[in-house]
């Protein structure tokens, strides 16, 4: 039995009405789109939201452990400097209800709330070219036009179940971190199961093995991890972002991940071999994504990432006690950071508790769910009372795609993109005109900082609709050959680095069953991507047909 989010009949509040701007989404994304278009151009917005709040991706994600891997102080919006002084962080990387308090902040703060409507699923789009408006329908049966769409939706927000038979035949509970039921899941004294070891897994694991009476982990792809070192931030520390905000957010804005600090300008071969042992162990002890800045070629150069890599292995071997799960586990076969690069707490130590089992489904994959538990190939059966699915996300295109989106000429956007996204900047797509898609495919959006990729692209946005509607014009969508162009520069930065080397990762839809393989995030770095956008506008939108 599925346990997720239960939502009654639709009781949307949308109306039905013309805008300026209808935005798609009300996490990060939508509420600074609204905030530029609403309070700095005086547009008319509505922002549709499915869930009943805001917060998007931290309205979901409610899993025991649920906790953001990119520190607090950069991990905020970072446009106005008195929002950014007067939240106060808890602790070194914020923890789920804790961003969804600071999005409710910013949203009451900037009295977005009553231009949002909640409970409001999108079930269609379409551009009408007559009247150069989009239709917007909601699964409610409300219409709304505008002359702009904005896609706000996330990177991550439609859940991947994967279709393992015999699942709707499980006794027990089921849930899907992505869909976390409000009020928890009470694991004590049962046997749970998690298929999963992303980034999600492993900050469950260890929260969900201290609470259940037996926790089984299901490991298809054994992953690196490095220690977070979370704390309480001292009030020094806070003092010390305080006065440095703008330091904060220039560095931020120069590196190309968006992050507050920089990747060390040293190759790998640089240093002794001692030296760099003392360097990765600085690293481990410092803990955090930062791990992966050390040197400047850790994800250009294979034989560097091996150096990292086999520290990190090494750290599996040395903290996980049975030698057979432990090898189970640094049993890697992907280069370092070359899929999203987790960080936890206690993850791999967990795994030396009594009441903590890891099963490799590589070698044995899961055959089927049964009534009361899961199954191997084997025929191993593991008797279960709950099962986590921390299986990811149909990433990127999923939470555009599911929006049933038609541009000219009655162009699906699923038709458009049958063989991958393809996008000018990951901002538009040709044949749909005035449609924007902030964090979209071909954008830095998951290789960068989410707040930092989400600013620029809100304000290049913004930017962008009132230099239209400063000349008069109506129309904004990209030439086909700009998105060629740009469609083999994003796999060009890709294949400059060992990222496509990790040939199952989401970051190429590898996670879906026959979900086009391509590598979809712009891997060239967020500054120079700021660079390139910024020089496509000020060259009057070169790439762009704009028309009245
Ligand atoms: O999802 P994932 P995630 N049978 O796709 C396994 C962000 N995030 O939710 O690798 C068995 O990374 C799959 O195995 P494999 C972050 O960007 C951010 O963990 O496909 N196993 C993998 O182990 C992250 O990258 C924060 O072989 C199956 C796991 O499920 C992104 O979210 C915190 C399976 C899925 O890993 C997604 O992370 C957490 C099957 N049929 C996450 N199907 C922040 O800090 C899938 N798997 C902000």
């Amino acid at each position: 039995m599925p346990d997720t989010i239960t939502r009654e009949a639709p009781r949307s509040t949308a109306g039905t009405g013309e805008f300026d701007a209808v935005i798609i989404g009300a996490g990060f994304s939508g509420l600074y789109q609204l905030h530029l278009l609403r309070d700095r151009l005086g547009l008319s917005v509505r922002v549709l939201e499915q869930a009943d709040g805001v917060g998007g991706t931290w309205y979901w994600n409610r899993y025991p452990g649920a906790r953001c891997d990119s520190e607090s102080h950069s991990y905020c919006y970072s446009f106005s400097p008195e929002l950014y002084r007067e939240w106060e962080w808890t602790e070194r990387y914020p923890e789920q209800p804790e961003i969804l308090r600071y999005l409710n902040w910013v949203t009451d703060r900037l009295d977005l709330r009553r231009d949002i409507a909640f409970d409001t699923r999108v079930t269609a789009a379409r551009y009408d070219a007559a009247a150069n408006r989009w239709q917007v329908t909601t699964e409610a049966g409300e219409t709304l036009r505008a002359t702009y769409l904005i896609t706000a939706v996330g990177c991550l927000s439609t859940a991947n179940v994967p279709k393992i038979p015999g699942l709707e035949s499980f006794r027990g509970r089921w849930v899907h971190t992505g869909q976390w039921p409000h009020e928890g899941v009470d694991f004590s004294g049962k046997r749970v199961g998690q298929i999963g070891t992303g980034s999600t897994g492993i900050q469950a694991v260890p929260v969900i093995a201290a609470q259940a009476g037996h926790l089984t982990v299901f490991q298809r792809t054994a992953n690196y991890s490095v220690p977070a070192r979370n704390a309480p931030l001292d009030e020094g520390f806070k003092a010390w972002a305080r006065e440095n905000y703008e330091a904060i957010r220039e560095a931020m804005h120069s590196t190309p991940n968006g992050h507050p600090f920089r990747i060390e300008d040293r190759s790998c071969w640089d240093v002794s071999e001692e030296e760099r042992r003392r360097i990765y162990e600085a690293g481990w002890e410092k803990g955090g994504l930062q791990f992966r800045a050390a040197f400047r070629d850790l994800l250009l150069d294979r034989r560097a990432n091996d150096t990292a890599a086999e520290f990190l292995k090494a750290k599996i071997r040395e903290i996980v006690k049975d030698p057979e799960t432990a090898a189970k586990l640094a049993d890697i076969d992907h280069p370092y950071a070359a899929k999203r690069p987790p960080i936890d707490t206690d993850y791999f130590e967990t795994y030396n508790r009594d009441n903590v089992t890891l099963v490799d489904v590589r070698s044995n994959p899961i055959e089927c769910v049964t009534p009361d538990g899961i199954r191997l190939r084997d025929g191993t059966e593991y008797p279960l009372d709950i099962i986590v699915f921390a299986t990811g996300f149909d990433a990127m295109t999923g939470p555009l795609l599911r929006l049933n989106i038609t541009g000219r000429d009655g162009l699906a956007l699923r038709e458009a993109w049958a063989a991958g996204p393809r996008s000018y900047l990951g901002l538009q797509v040709a044949g749909f005109p005035n449609l924007f898609t902030v964090t979209g495919p071909g954008s830095p959006s998951v290789l960068c900082n989410m707040p930092v990729a989400i600013e620029q692209h809100a304000e290049w946005i913004a930017d962008c609709i009132a230099a239209m509607r400063a000349r008069g014009i109506a129309r904004i969508e990209p030439r086909p050959e700009a998105v060629d162009r740009w469609v083999d520069h994003v796999n060009e930065a890709a294949n400059a680095t060992l990222l496509p080397q990790a040939g199952h990762s989401w970051y190429l839809g590898a996670n879906v069953p026959g979900k086009p393989r391509v590598f979809m995030p712009y891997a060239g770095g967020m500054a120079r991507y700021r660079q390139i956008c910024a020089e496509v506008a000020a060259k009057g939108y070169e790439g762009f047909v704009l028309s009245d």
